[in-house]
């Protein structure tokens, strides 16, 4: 009997990061993909996507954001999860317009947290349309908290409006970005002590947190995220050659931990994804 396995969710873009700062960073619909792909190999089983325009700057177009579902599941069998967060800049419209692009799953952020010198807003009214939203359109939201108090939010949510699409609550810890929880161990098992019992989660550490998370995650049973989007260092000093290089590391060290990558069917079966593959919504 197959034993339990750790799904590996790469973030290979985010909003913030200038290509010219990371050459390896995707930004084209070409280099998304190629990204994906190999980061399928190496052992990821679910994508969160960020877009960019022509000039690489963060865009929420919505035709972009079609054609890029379309051609992640062209080409891979990963779980394709939008991001509604998108850039501090978006307004709160077009970050709910993203669930017209029918992905399989998106981010939901469980509040508002201070972002570096920028703030991360996701009031409550927005938290509940966007989760109202996905209730109706059959989208499995991943509950990103970036701080202690987000999981009472998110608590909050699922109390006053039920549980979300598929029935599974599945939570990303979002830790070490300044303003929000530090990426360490203590505060790891502080925020999961508060999860609900049947969740599942995964952290992810920002920066030279990535690595004292993952390891945390681990030993907790948690999944892991990794990418570009939360770190562009590998070692200390040493830059990331790229997304696929952190997947890799990700998914020894969920076979070290002896709960080897789980695939994108995996993924889609724990988190009950809807189908969309034959083109029917
Ligand atoms: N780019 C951050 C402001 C998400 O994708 O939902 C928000 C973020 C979270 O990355
Ligand atoms: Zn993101």
């Amino acid at each position: 009997m197959p034993g339990p396995t750790t799904l590996v969710t790469v973030a290979p873009t985010g909003a913030e990061t200038a290509k010219e700062d990371a050459p390896s960073l995707p930004v084209t619909l070409d280099e998304l993909v190629a990204a994906a792909v190999a980061c399928e190999a190496a052992g990821a089983a679910m994508v969160h996507v960020h877009i960019r325009d022509d000039q690489a700057q963060p865009t929420l177009d919505q035709g972009r954001l079609k054609d890029t579902v379309a051609a992640l599941r062209e080409s891979t069998r990963l779980v394709v999860q939008l991001s509604t967060g998108g850039s501090v800049h978006d307004a709160f419209e077009d970050r709910l317009a993203v669930l017209d692009a029918e992905p399989d799953s998106c981010s939901l952020t469980c509040g508002t947290v201070n972002f570096g010198s920028d703030v991360f807003l996701n009031p409550w009214p927005f938290m509940v349309e966007l989760y109202r939203r996905t209730q109706e359109m059959r989208i499995v939201p991943e509950f990103e908290l970036f701080d202690l108090g987000h999981v009472t939010a998110m608590k909050r949510l699922l109390d006053k409006y039920g549980p979300p699409f598929g029935d599974h609550v599945h939570c990303d810890l979002v830790m070490g970005v300044p303003g929000g929880m530090p990426g360490t161990a203590q505060a790891l098992v502080a925020a999961v002590a508060d999860l609900p019992a049947e969740a599942s989660w995964s952290a992810t550490g920002i920066g030279r947190t990535t690595m004292p998370v993952a390891l945390a995650a681990l030993a907790a049973g948690g999944h892991l995220r990794v990418g570009m989007e939360d770190t562009l260092t590998f070692y200390p000093g040493e830059p990331v050659r790229d997304n696929a290089q952190l997947v890799e590391r990700a998914a020894a060290l969920a076979r070290l931990a002896g709960r080897p990558p789980m695939t994108g069917d995996d993924a889609r079966a724990l988190l009950n994804i809807h189908d969309r593959r034959g083109g029917s919504a």
